[in-house]
């Protein structure tokens, strides 16, 4: 079945995977490691010699918050070594202001004004590690930002201290690093009760108040929308109209549940496949991130097994995108529902047009044809 389709990555697929995800050692809220740890240096090598483009951190993925000036030049120059050895590129480096006890509640919405301003401290070093690294975008996933009693934290002043921060940040990257980008991560809930700005749609109104919007876009994540039991294709449709699709976090995600992260495509076949679809039609030139972790029975090798499936269900879809668009029978039903679209008149017309509902309403939609031909598309028997 495989033997026309070209599932071997190349660098110009642009895929790319968090040091975490690799680094992961399967523990979770019930259970302790699973799997031995991985040292970051070891994970940059194995991802390049496996075509992977680029890989996204937390900057304290590479240098554990509080290791000394020296320790962070050390790995920052092995670092930077093995991207130039083994030709793999940094493409985000935000910072991980979730884990230590300082963010319990909160990072850059704490109560407490020297708990945000160490936040913001921490993603400026961020940016300036990404920096010395070559990256252009910080993505900021702020999962400590948000409360699980509702009355401990007033939400407009959270938004009100979020924006402060983000202006902060905008205003750091405006005086030292002109090319730099910055991004909002949205999630509804974990490991808070509620984040703020639970939502890509949330993340670009807030954008929009900020004092520098054209700095700033959105990173969706495919199992944060599905948490929220939202639809992850019409959530990256509205970044890319926005023009603001900084970056993607592909995964998969049963829905209304716990974060599950997992590999891509495995729950959601037909969503991957329009997310794809959308990346691959658009002017998107980012890259394609899978941001999801092995399953917690796997091994170290397993965690290998898991990245070249991540990469392969995407290129396996990609193919599928493109036996879409040469399907004969399906773009024939596709012009024939959407053939009819032109501009609206203007309103006063609109106002007096006669409409004939009846003939409106008989008009049929052969919307049951179209999903089976997808289906038997996507199942290989087209
Ligand atoms: C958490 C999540 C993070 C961010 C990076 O759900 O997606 O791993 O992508 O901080
Ligand atoms: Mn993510």
């Amino acid at each position: 079945m495989s033997k026309s389709y070209s599932l071997k990555p190349k660098k110009s697929d642009r895929f790319s995977f968090g040091l975490w995800t690799i680094m992961n050692v399967g523990r979770d809220p019930f259970g302790e490691a699973t799997r031995p740890p991985i040292n970051p240096l070891d994970v940059i090598v194995e991802l390049a010699k496996r075509n992977v483009y680029s890989f996204e951190m937390h900057a304290e993925d590479l240098v554990p918050m509080g290791s000394s000036t020296r320790e962070r030049d050390r790995l920052v120059r092995e670092a930077k070594k093995r991207m130039k050895d083994y030709r793999i590129k940094c493409t985000n480096c935000g910072s991980n202001c979730f884990s230590h006890p300082v963010f319990k509640d909160g990072a850059l919405t704490s109560n407490d004004p020297d708990v945000r301003a160490f936040a913001v401290q921490r993603y400026i070093y961020a940016i300036d590690m990404g920096y010395e690294l070559g990256c252009r975008l910080c993505n900021l996933w702020w999962g400590r930002d948000g409360l699980e009693v509702e009355g401990s934290k007033d939400a407009r002043e959270a938004l009100k201290w979020l924006r402060e921060c983000c202006n902060l940040l905008t205003e750091y990257v405006l005086r030292n690093y002109p090319d730099y980008e910055l991004s909002i991560e949205a999630k509804p809930n974990e490991p808070r009760g509620d984040i703020f700005l639970p939502t890509t749609g949330h993340a670009l109104g807030f954008i929009a108040t900020l004092d520098h919007p054209e700095k700033w876009g959105v990173v969706p994540e495919l199992a944060h929308v599905r948490m929220a039991g939202l639809n992850s294709v019409h959530e990256v449709a509205q970044a890319l109209d926005a023009g603001k699709l900084s970056g993607i976090h592909l995964n998969s995600q049963k829905p209304l549940r716990y974060d599950q992260d997992i590999r891509f495509g495995t729950e959601d076949l037909k969503e991957s496949f329009f997310v794809v679809y959308l990346l691959e039609t658009s002017d998107y030139r980012g890259t394609k991130s899978f941001d999801c972790h092995p399953h917690r029975t796997e091994d170290r090798q397993g965690a290998w097994d898991f990245v070249a499936g991540n990469m392969r269900t995407y290129l396996l879809l990609k193919e599928k995108v493109k036996e879409y668009q040469q399907d004969t029978q399906i773009q024939r039903i596709l012009t024939r529902i959407r053939g009819a679209q032109k501009c609206l008149p203007a309103p006063e017309e609109i106002a007096s047009a006669k409409f004939d509902l009846d003939k409106l309403m008989a008009s049929r939609l052969p919307y049951e044809k179209l999903d089976q031909m997808i289906i038997e598309l996507l199942l290989g028997a087209r």
